[in-house]
């Protein structure tokens, strides 16, 4: 069978319960939003493909719980992650801060190449807005991070933050991408491991298992 793409990288999303992460993901894979919140349970994936210089590049991205209690299961999925979105909500000068703690928590256990960018969600937001443009620059800067301003409402800046990220994980990989390469049969023993894990409920398909909003 031919294969459907030429690499596969993990994503992993970070950032306070409540950010927005879901709907990211669901807006991203599946042009949904859903205006509800609904608890993501541990931890789950979606996968899509981009075309990047002519490469096909499979994305598997990683949702989290962002509570506390999640805290020991998302750990291993830092280590097997080539880039990290972190991201905070624009109304939520709390969830902004709190960057800082998922930042060093991704310092801690993330390898030391994995790729990261920050993003403000919500930014359809405007008359609750609690963290401006310029301390969302300030701190991508500060970490040296690309950063954007996004809306899983109005689908502001989504495919451009996650093929952003998509972009610079292939570019941090380029010299060693055969490593990343993943044969069809290579994934399936992948999920199957994680299933006997317990890692993972369901989600052996594209969708994972559909949408958690
Ligand atoms: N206005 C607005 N609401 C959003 C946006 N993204 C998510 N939400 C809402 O924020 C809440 C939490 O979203 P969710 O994706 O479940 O957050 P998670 O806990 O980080 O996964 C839900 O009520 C969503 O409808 C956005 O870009 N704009
Ligand atoms: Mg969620």
């Amino acid at each position: 069978m031919a294969k459907q793409y030429d690499v596969l990288f993990r994503l992993l999303l970070l950032g306070d319960s409540g950010v927005g992460k879901t709907c990211l993901l669901c807006r991203f894979t599946d042009n949904e939003f859903h205006p509800s919140h609904i608890s993501t349970i541990g931890v789950d994936f979606k996968m899509k493909t981009v075309v990047i210089d002519g490469i096909k590049v499979r994305i598997q991205i990683w949702d989290t719980a962002g509570q506390e209690r999640y805290q020991t299961i998302t750990k291993q999925y830092y280590r097997r992650a080539q880039g990290i979105f972190l991201v905070y909500d624009i109304t939520s000068e709390r969830s902004f801060q709190h960057i800082m703690k998922w930042a060093s928590d991704v310092d801690e256990y993330a390898p030391d190449k994995v790729q990261k960018i920050l993003v403000g969600n919500k930014s359809d937001e405007v008359d609750k807005r609690q963290v401006a443009t310029e301390q969302g620059v300030k701190l991508a800067k500060a970490y040296g991070m690309d950063f954007f301003e996004t809306s899983a409402f109005t689908n502001h800046n989504i495919t451009e933050s996650f093929t952003r990220l998509a972009e610079q994980v292939l570019a941090a990989n380029k010299k060693d991408l055969d490593l990343l390469r993943m044969s069809v049969n290579d994934e399936l023993n992948l999920t199957a491991l994680e299933e006997e894990e317990g890692l993972c409920d369901s989600g052996t398909g594209d969708q994972g298992k559909g949408c958690w909003c």
